[in-house]
């Protein structure tokens, strides 16, 4: 492994990272990663770039993030069948590979907030929690309509200045800001698909990552506010099911299950 710039990343073992795709300027990673899945690339293809200029989160939302400051990437998986099941899987180990990955290069404890964040909470009084990094996997259809790969696409941000952040989101935190030091990009990446390449090994012999994933989420037991298609649901973060959707506990003693939404601990907050 180098130290220097991600453009001359080489990873020689292994699955993921060999066959790699560096882009000082691209639209989205994940658009490279989702034609080169139609046009046949194998299973590993590891898309990295020092600038997006459309960078996307869900629901048609933005991405930002200063030049050379982040880890933008997308990664190609080709899940077995049944696809679902991996499908969900795989972003779920994503996440923990990089809560690993940010622990093991940084010393910074992360948690996973359902269904796409790495969260870290503030040291100060507020108790306030910021966005360290996001995830948008995108499934890629045949033409025939059948799922033929997975693009789990991740945007961490490194070396953000603090004063860069606000521009980002309200809610943006760094490693650089949280740790006071640059972090080298090409370690975290590294460090990434090693923990991303044992992790889905361990996932095609039928280890089940959603115990871990469970352990790791954020917020779980506590009351919170769920803003999902017919909008905003208030109840107790019970626990996320065998499917990572997130079961909300009622005021009325029901449960309901999200599969998507946005989380946050209060109306109109992260
Ligand atoms: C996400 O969506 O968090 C998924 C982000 C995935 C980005 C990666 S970068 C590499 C790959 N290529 C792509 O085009 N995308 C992936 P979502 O949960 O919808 O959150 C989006 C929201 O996060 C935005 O509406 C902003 O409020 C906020 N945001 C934007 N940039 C941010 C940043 N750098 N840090 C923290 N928050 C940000």
């Amino acid at each position: 492994m180098n130290q220097q710039g991600l453009e001359i990343y080489q990873r020689t073992a292994g699955r993921f990272g060999r066959e790699f795709r560096y882009f000082r300027e691209v639209g989205s990673t994940n658009d490279v990663a989702i034609a080169a899945a139609r046009s046949g690339a194998a299973e590993g293809l590891v898309v990295v770039a020092d600038r997006q200029s459309a960078g996307r989160g869900r629901l048609q939302r933005r991405w930002e993030a200063p030049v050379g400051s982040s880890l933008l990437m997308s990664l190609l998986f080709r899940p077995p069948e049944p696809f679902v099941f991996f499908a969900g899987r795989v972003t779920m180990l994503c996440g923990l590979s990089l809560v690993a990955a940010v622990s093991e290069v940084s010393g910074v404890a992360t948690w996973l907030k359902w269904p796409n964040d790495l969260i870290y909470e503030t040291a100060d009084a507020s108790g306030g929690w910021l966005k360290l990094a996001g995830m948008l996997s995108e499934v890629v259809l045949s033409d025939a309509g059948q799922p033929v790969a997975l693009v789990v696409g991740l945007g961490v941000n490194v070396n953000v200045a603090a004063g860069d952040l606000p521009a980002l989101a309200p809610n943006a935190g760094s490693l650089s800001s949280l740790t006071g030091t640059e972090v080298s990009r090409v370690h975290l990446l590294d460090t990434f698909l090693g923990e991303i390449e044992s992790r889905y090994a361990d996932l095609l012999c039928g280890a089940d990552p959603v115990p871990a994933w469970r352990e790791r989420l954020a917020w779980l037991g506590r009351p919170v506010v769920v803003q999902g298609a017919d909008g905003i649901i208030q109840g107790i973060a019970e626990d996320i099911d065998v499917e990572g959707a997130l079961v909300l506990r009622l005021p009325d003693g029901e449960t309901r299950r999200f599969l998507v939404g946005d989380l946050s601990l209060r109306p109109g907050s992260y």
